[in-house]
């Protein structure tokens, strides 16, 4: 079975064990991190959301997988923390929006993000709209990255977007946003100036808010 198989299978099984050993297999190999986190553990994940969908499996299961993605995510982020990022530090302030505990893909982008020389200002998950504004005022990030998972939180993006404007701080700062249920067209008319459908795409969106498109590592 190949390696990026048996890696979605460890997270489906909600295996820790074997997604940390096989993390830490596929460094051994020189797979790269991104496309074993994409194509390996995440791959996992979207059949664990099938099968949430069709009830053929509860919350605790779901729990269990995500812990055993995010063990086996976080070799990958320690390793690439050992790497020197060669961009200038443009910062992004980067967070699961309020109302929303979902932050795996939320981490998967920020480990892209500082894997690609970008600095970090990781909020955490369940972030209200007024502490992404206070952070903005305190830290004057060049990005407001805003994941969001759910049909039911994803509206506080374009609240956050109008809280911007009121503050007077829409003009310095570029806001993306990201996560399953979000669209390039919702993105687009909620007045948002990028999208990432993958943590990927988020780093190539990123470089490209800040005039950077083609530098770094990853491309
Ligand atoms: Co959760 N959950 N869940 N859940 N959950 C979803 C999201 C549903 C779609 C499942 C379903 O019903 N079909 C659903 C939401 C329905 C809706 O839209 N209204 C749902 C629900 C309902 C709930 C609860 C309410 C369940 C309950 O309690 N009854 C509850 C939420 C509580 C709350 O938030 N207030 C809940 C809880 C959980 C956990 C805790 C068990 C667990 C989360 C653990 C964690 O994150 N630490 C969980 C999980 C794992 C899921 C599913 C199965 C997977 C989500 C995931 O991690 N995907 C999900 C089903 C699904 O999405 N199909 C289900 C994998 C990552 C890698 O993908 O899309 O997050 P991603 O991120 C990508 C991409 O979008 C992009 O890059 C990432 C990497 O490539 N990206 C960005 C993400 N953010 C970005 C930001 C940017 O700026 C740019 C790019």
């Amino acid at each position: 079975m190949d390696l990026f198989k048996k890696m979605a299978e460890a997270v489906i099984e909600g295996d820790e064990e074997r997604t940390v050993s096989l993390a830490k297999e596929a460094l051994s190999k020189g797979v790269n991190p991104t496309e074993a986190i994409e194509k390996g553990f995440a791959e996992g994940m979207k059949e664990i959301g099938r099968l949430f969908e069709t009830l053929e499996i509860y919350l605790p299961q779901v729990i269990v997988s995500a812990d055993a993605m995010t063990a086996g995510v976080e070799v990958f982020r320690q390793y690439l923390l050992g790497q020197e990022g060669e961009l200038p530090k443009t910062t992004v302030l980067l967070g699961t929006i309020e109302g929303d505990v979902h932050d795996i893909g939320k981490n998967i982008v920020k480990i892209m993000l500082e894997s690609n020389g970008f600095k970090v200002y990781d909020l955490g998950r369940d972030v209200p709209v007024f502490n992404f504004i206070e952070k903005v005022k305190e830290l004057s990030p060049d990005i407001v990255g805003v994941s969001a998972l759910m049909t039911t939180t994803m509206v506080y993006m374009p609240k956050l977007i109008e809280a911007l404007k009121e503050e007077g701080l829409r003009g310095k700062v570029k806001v993306m946003v990201g996560g399953a249920p979000v669209l390039p067209k919702w993105a687009k008319e909620i007045g948002a100036d990028g999208y990432g459908e993958s943590a990927m795409e988020a780093v190539r969106v990123a470089k490209s808010l800040v005039g950077l498109q083609g530098e770094g590592k990853g491309d």
